[in-house]
């Protein structure tokens, strides 16, 4: 592999894990992580404090630090765009293009930029959601994907840009909290049944969302990247589907290990956006280019959720 990669946005949810993979892959050498809040000393990669934002830093990071590949994490997530939709639409959209325009002037060789169920709409066919199909998103944040989705091709197709994509699904992981997401409750509900036994949700208990163990979503993300560029034939974004579950599925699968453990729901602004989203989603594209597999499943995930969780708190 040429040159160093630099996580922006590694602070965050998928940005801890991401690291260490990169990390275990190619060396703790080879990985730059940064984000606009200060770095904690612990891990043995370089940090470098850094506003996606901010044109001219972003390209002296990359030129003093010799970085050939860019994972772009940085956006405002589903909840916390609607609060803010004018910041979310410059952040989302103006960090994707600072890197795609470096990437245009032949800085880089390989970008990878996170799209999202949220590109999925209230008219899209909700159970196994095809690939291509109706959008039409209803939130900020659904938006500013959709909209870099078509910019990841276009810089692709005009200008030959090495930029791959996947849509995540609700991502749960045991080393790091979420910040922002409509998701969230499916990590929040571990931290609380441990802490105390109890959760009062935000969503509907029959709102069912695709969802993937962040161990699984973090190996997707490294495996298109590490693909030939012929092999990734879809230049917006692949779909991936990991498991979909109810809040009252999860809650049970919770109850397996945990029967004491009480759920109540206190529905909000998040539901409605959970509504708009698809079920399940059909990922056989990239199974067939490159194959993409799943591992973990409701109960597999639970388990190590709750293990990992407990063990923390001893
Ligand atoms: C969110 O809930 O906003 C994110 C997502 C599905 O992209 N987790």
């Amino acid at each position: 592999m040429n040159g160093r990669i630099l996580v922006i946005g590694s602070n965050g949810q998928i940005g801890t894990e991401l690291c260490a993979e990169l990390a275990r892959r190619y060396g703790a050498d080879k990985v730059i992580a940064s984000d606009i809040k200060e770095g904690v000393d612990q891990y043995e990669w370089t940090f470098e404090q850094l506003d996606v934002l901010d044109f001219e830093r972003l390209k002296e990071v990359i030129a003093q630090n010799e970085v050939r590949q860019v994972y772009l994490l940085a956006a405002l997530l589903s909840a916390t765009a609607e609060k803010n939709p004018e910041f979310a639409w410059k952040l989302n959209m103006e960090g994707l293009f600072n890197v795609l325009n470096l990437a245009k002037d032949g800085l880089l060789d390989k970008v990878f930029w996170p799209s999202s169920i949220a590109v999925f709409g209230p008219n899209t066919p909700k159970v196994n959601t095809p690939q291509d199909t109706i959008m039409q998103p209803t939130t900020v944040y659904g938006i500013s994907k959709q909209a870099g989705e078509n910019w990841c091709q276009y810089y692709h197709k005009k200008y030959g840009v090495d930029v791959r994509s996947i849509r995540y699904p609700g991502l749960i992981g045991y080393k790091s909290l979420p910040g922002g997401g409509t998701t969230d409750y499916a990590v929040d509900i571990f931290h609380q049944a441990i802490a105390n036994g109890h959760y009062t949700c935000f969503l509907d208990a029959q709102m069912r969302l695709p969802m993937m163990y962040m161990g699984d979503a973090v190996k997707a993300t490294v495996d298109i990247m590490e693909q030939p560029s012929e092999m990734i034939k879809v230049r917006t974004s692949y779909n991936l589907s990991g498991i979909s579950f109810t809040p009252e599925e999860l809650a049970n699968s919770i109850r397996t290990q945990m029967p004491q453990f009480r759920m109540d729901y206190k529905l909000d602004y998040r539901n409605e956006i959970a509504a708009s989203w698809p079920d399940s989603i059909d990922d056989s594209a990239a199974r067939q280019d490159w194959g993409w597999k799943n591992e973990v499943d409701l109960q597999k995930l639970s388990k190590i959720m709750l293990e990992n969780l407990s063990k923390a708190v001893r």
